[in-house]
């Protein structure tokens, strides 16, 4: 993120919505119609901050409200995402934000996973790190942006470095070999057994070669 400021790539401000309340307790939410339980927040500071916000972009920026009921966040969306020129990342709090400031304002839902938090602010620090790193000039030099996890499908293989063996503990002979025939056999066999041992609900069988049919079957 440093990085990419610096560079003037990305840039990233954050509003209170508490600066938009029109009353003197700053308040910005109230008790839901209907009944029930928890808070519900107010429509007008939501839509007044973000009519102050709209102010100083060019175009119309995408906003992206963050909420457990959101569409799940996957790094399809952050890539899409990055084409971006702005994004405003709502975040709700207590039992959300008035339907109606949704309707007028928000783009797009965006949950980050199956667990509820108190707000959207840890995730829209999720959100602004992985759609920044796919800006170029984010990631530096020694960083990789091929997503071994996820973007071939696969849960990524062991990695080792130096030393060869640390306490009694050998990188697999493999990897030292130099044979890089053997070393990608070796990656994508470990790669494969991993993700249907751990994620086999992203293991698309009809994606695989024969061969890779072959290693899972052993
Ligand atoms: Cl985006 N918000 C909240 N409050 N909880 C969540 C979430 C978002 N994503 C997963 N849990």
């Amino acid at each position: 993120m440093k990085r990419g400021t610096e560079k003037g790539e990305i840039s990233y401000k954050c509003w209170n919505i508490r600066d938009y309340s029109k009353n003197k307790h700053r308040k910005v939410d109230d008790y839901p119609y209907g009944g029930g339980a928890g808070m519900v927040m107010t429509v007008d500071p939501i839509v007044s901050c973000y009519n102050h916000i709209k102010e100083a972009v060019f175009k119309k920026p995408k906003v992206i409200y963050l909420t457990p009921k959101g569409e799940k966040f996957t790094n399809e969306m952050a890539v899409e995402l990055s084409k971006e020129d702005d994004l405003v990342l709502l975040c709700g709090h207590y039992e959300g934000i008035d339907q109606r400031a949704i309707d007028m304002i928000v783009d797009k839902e965006v949950s980050i996973g199956d667990y509820v938090l108190t707000g959207g602010e840890l995730p829209a620090l999720v959100l602004i790190d992985s759609i920044s790193r796919h800006v170029k000039g984010v990631l530096g030099d020694d960083d990789s942006l091929d997503e071994e996890s996820f973007s071939d499908g696969l849960l990524e293989y062991p990695h080792y470095t130096r030393p060869a063996e640390y306490e009694g503990l050998k990188v697999p002979e493999v990897l030292l070999s130099g044979n890089h025939k053997h070393i990608n056999e070796y990656r994508k066999t470990e790669s494969l057994k991993l993700t249907l041992e751990r994620r086999p609900d992203i293991l698309d069988i009809s994606k695989l070669s024969k061969e890779d049919i072959k290693i899972l079957e052993k």
